[in-house]
């Protein structure tokens, strides 16, 4: 099989395989494309919970990023967990450095369990200054809720606070309505010009480990294929769907999800 792309993933390790940078390169691997990494921390944790965080030195990460993509240059990158001030810091001036186009960002800040995994400073820094340099921003509920301080309880919210990241600067949003109470599940793709509802059933299951992760790094992949953002994100909750649906059943909690099923997903996308 031919690679299609090149993806660097900007991320924290998760030493359970569900989340973190170990679902994203098993992500872009089953889209068929090249996955490479530049770890910000490493965690030591399983489906229960994180035991602890150890974070890689800021300059460490620069050089991960850009000594990693002068000899191969991505086509996209995917950004996870970015937990303090000189981390973020650290990516954005690598950022101007690789001048790499398509940037996704996933605003983590909170383990399915509970952990915290970035620091209120880091929160401003991602907003004022991180925001405006990416590609697209695809923050869930909670996410949304700190970075814009509002309550999100309905759609009808779920698009003001993405207006108001497009007025900070942000050039598309995609804000994940998994964590309202609904059978439904409304993913909302928004930018100055056009706005998309994604619909979809909810499955009831805690086994949604990852889902974030995973879903960001299959939009950095389709997007990187050429596909646009908002076509990205419509195969990107598919594949995250079709992978919440057949999840393994491991672990004695927030169990993983299904990152090998692509098969349906490989019809639509090929
Ligand atoms: O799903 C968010 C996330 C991101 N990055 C790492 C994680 C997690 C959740 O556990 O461990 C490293």
């Amino acid at each position: 099989m031919k690679i299609k792309s090149k993806i660097l993933i900007i991320a924290g390790s998760d030493s359970s395989g569900g989340a973190g940078i170990q679902a994203d390169i098993k992500t872009v691997t089953s889209l068929g494309s090249y996955a490479m990494t530049a770890i910000t921390a490493v965690t030591s944790q399983n489906t229960t919970g994180v035991l602890s965080i150890i974070p890689i030195p800021a300059i460490e990460i620069s050089r991960q990023i850009e000594f990693t993509s002068k000899d191969i240059k991505p086509d996209a990158i995917k950004i996870g967990m970015l937990h303090t001030p000189p981390v973020i810091n650290s990516v954005i001036k690598s950022l101007n450095k690789i001048k790499i186009k398509k940037i996704v960002l996933d605003p983590v800040m909170i383990a399915k369990g509970g952990a915290k995994l970035i620091d209120d400073k880091s929160v401003q820094i991602l907003k004022k200054k991180l925001l405006k340099r990416v590609s697209l921003i695809t923050p869930n509920v909670p996410e949304a809720e700190i970075l814009t301080q509002t309550k999100i309880n309905s759609k009808e919210d779920m698009i003001y606070a993405a207006n108001i990241l497009l007025n900070l600067g942000a050039k598309n949003v995609l804000i994940k309505g998994g964590h309202l109470s609904s059978n439904t599940i409304s993913d909302i793709f928004l930018n100055n010009k056009e706005i998309s509802i994604f619909q979809n059933k909810k499955i009831k299951t805690i086994s949604t480990h990852g889902t974030g992760c995973t879903l960001s790094s299959a939009i950095a992949t389709y997007y990187s294929c050429g596909k646009t953002l908002k076509k990205s994100c419509e195969l990107a909750i598919k594949y995250v769907n079709h992978a919440i649906g057949t999840r393994p059943g491991y672990g004695k909690g927030h169990g993983p999800i299904n990152h090998l099923n692509t098969i349906n997903v490989k019809k639509k996308f090929r």
